[in-house]
């Protein structure tokens, strides 16, 4: 029932349309008026090169080395893939195709989590876009490519300019043959907040009528009942369900009982028999030590039927080793990222799983010369970003003792940063310990780690300590996302809630019964639809509703945006992140076969009002924008 726009509407996806499809949905053909494209791009070409991007450093703009698409022969059809046996046999049937696999499958997660882990998920769709086609062609015998989700929908908006849905259904095109895997927070969708289970149920089904297959599905607190909307939104839609167990603590340590194999089991039977496809052990921070890899990996094996899909962070530098021990217990599927996108807080490198795995005979069928040349891309392609790298490295083993998801480590540093706590960066990671243990030792994942993180932050700059927090408590006031979570907005712990703690954070107000989802109001899709097409002045499609749904603030900001400066996403990454050097001369592919050529000419000293006139030739035509200097 929303308005749409003919690419993402259900009945053009799934083919279900004929000569009348006109005539029914006029709505789908009015168009926006046109814009002045030109400068707009300059005005944003203008603002970069004055004021610089922000969170990088203003300064040079650095010289990189055009990275080089490897090559391969273009002509030939694309190989099938696994996206091709889901196709033809559905969900089951891919399941049934994976346990009789004999060699080990991989995802590879370098378009999704490899970067958010590395790079603050700053990669963008142009620098995708120009590898996706390229990977389908040379690395057909994928599991999957893990593209979407987790952070990259809430990034591309606030910082990259771009709609997500977009970049999907461009990578879909250029790589139709191999699964799309994208990572679901289960209630918290791609957000950090709950949300009601009609957004995630229409989420779910725009996500797989636009590309999505297997969706990796996660609850922050391993809530199995919190993850049922998601697990059925998936099933209903014909795509893969993965559910996932999150890895915490250590199995290995005896002293540690509240997370033990058996808890393991018991949640990986809840979630078979909740229909999962595929049972995902999600080691977020890289956890999982070799013996203990092993271990769980055969038990799981024992206690579920379903296929099981290890995922890991490198932090420790022991990935690969215990990878090579899941192999050793059958798991079916590791998450692996290209070498130069591999590595420390990121995924284990598929190479390096490869050579290890030599003489064994689950060793992944992989053709090694292609990843290397995928490798040589990405090794330029991440020096674009190198303002976003987290200063790691080398393996962190401290990681055993803090428990820091991958994706976090670099994310909360910055927090830091921003809050004058930067050169107390040891006591934060050691408060992280301690504020995980107040809370009676929960999983910590996007987006419950985030309240573990907040509340180090605040227990450091106020110079708490568990004594004294219990002392002062009354008269200090929580983070909202402490309190918000003792109020059981992100659901429920296992083992329930520390009860003097949160009776201390809450101070009489009422923690919530029961499942956060269900409680809240359903979205009413058409009122919203409706109101955004008053707002906007123009058709709003399904994924604009959606979009606004999970992040209202940061949608809206994305469209004002864009409609100052249009479509940045047809500019190069340097350009998009440095602006151009004086005499540069640059061109951007506006859309098939338009052009414009773009030269920065020269910048004016500040004028009286304090901006600059920044001149350019713009397809030869001298033309010149004010910009507000900043500084
Ligand atoms: C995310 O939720 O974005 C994650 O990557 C969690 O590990
Ligand atoms: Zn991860």
């Amino acid at each position: 029932a929303f308005l749409e726009n003919v690419v993402t509407h259900g009945q053009f996806l799934n083919g279900e349309y004929n000569t009348g499809f006109i005539d029914q949905t006029p709505e789908l053909f009015v168009f926006p008026k046109r814009k002045d494209r030109g400068t707009k791009m300059l005005s944003f070409i203008g603002e970069t090169v004055i004021n610089g991007y922000p969170g990088l450093e203003k300064g040079e703009k650095p010289l990189f080395e055009t990275p080089i698409l490897p090559t391969y022969d273009s002509s030939a059809a694309l190989p099938d893939g696994t996206k091709q046996i889901l196709d033809k046999r559905g969900a089951e049937g891919l399941a049934d195709w994976i346990k009789a696999e004999k060699n080990v499958l991989l995802t590879d997660t370098t378009f999704r989590d490899a970067h958010q882990s590395l790079l603050a998920t700053r990669v963008r769709t142009h620098d995708l876009k120009k590898i996706a086609e390229p990977t389908a062609h040379l690395l057909p015998e994928l599991f999957s490519m893990e593209m979407w989700g987790g952070a990259t929908f809430d990034v591309a908006m606030r910082f990259l300019h771009e709609n997500p849905w977009e970049r999907l259904l461009v990578l879909r095109e250029k790589a139709p043959n191999v699964l799309f895997q994208m990572l679901l927070r289960a209630s918290n969708g791609v957000g950090y907040t709950s949300y009601p289970d009609n957004v995630i149920h229409d989420f779910v089904q725009k996500s797989a009528e636009a590309g999505i297959d297997v969706f990796r599905i996660f609850d922050s607190l391993n809530w199995v009942e919190a993850m049922k909307p998601a697990i059925d939104a998936v099933i209903e839609s014909g795509k893969v369900a993965e559910a996932a167990v999150c890895y915490t603590g250590d199995i290995l340590d005896k002293n540690k009982t509240k997370y033990d194999l058996a808890y393991y089991k018991r949640m990986a039977k809840e979630l078979e028999d909740a229909g999962a496809h595929i049972l995902a052990i999600k080691d977020m921070a890289g956890l999982l030590k070799p013996e203990a890899a092993y271990q769980l990996v055969s038990e799981l094996k024992d206690t579920v039927s379903i296929p099981i899909h290890l995922h890991m962070h490198d932090t420790s530098g022991n990935g690969v080793f215990s990878y090579a021990r899941a192999v050793d217990a059958g798991v079916d599927i590791v998450d692996v990222a290209v070498s130069s996108m591999a590595g420390l807080t990121s995924q284990p490198s598929a190479n390096s799983l490869y050579y290890a795995l030599a003489g064994k005979d689950r060793q992944p069928k992989m053709n090694i010369e292609t990843y290397e040349k995928l490798d040589q891309f990405w090794y330029e392609t991440r020096k674009y970003y190198h303002g976003f790298e987290s200063g790691m490295n080398a393996p962190h083993t401290e990681v055993y003792e803090h428990e820091m998801p991958g994706g976090q480590y670099s994310n909360l540093q910055q927090q830091a940063k921003a809050v004058g706590l930067y050169d107390k960066w040891n006591d934060v990671k050691r408060m992280y310990r301690s504020v995980n243990e107040l809370f009676g030792d929960i999983v910590k994942v996007t987006p419950s780690s985030k309240v573990v993180g907040d509340m180090a932050l605040y227990m450091v700059q106020n110079d708490l300590t568990e004594k004294t927090l219990f002392e002062r408590g009354e008269s200090l006031d929580f983070p909202d996302s402490v309190v918000e979570f003792f109020q059981g907005q992100l659901g429920k712990p296992y083992q329930g809630f520390p009860e003097k703690l949160q009776h201390l954070i809450l101070k009489g107000k009422a923690p919530i019964e029961g499942r956060p989802g269900a409680k809240l109001e359903p979205v009413d899709f058409v009122q919203l639809s409706e109101k955004l097409y008053e707002e906007l002045g123009r058709q709003v499609t399904s994924h604009d509703v959606l979009s606004y749904a999970l992040y209202p603030k940061v949608f809206m900001e994305y469209e004002q945006f864009s409609d100052r400066f249009g479509d940045v996403s047809v500019l190069d990454t340097p350009t998009f992140f440095y602006g151009l050097d004086l005499g540069e001369e640059i061109e951007i592919e506006i859309e098939k076969g338009k052009t414009l050529i773009v030269k920065l000419i020269s910048i004016s000293d500040p004028q009286l009002d304090g901006t600059r006139i920044v001149y350019f030739e713009l397809n030869g035509q001298p033309r010149e924008v004010n910009i507000q200097d900043l500084d």
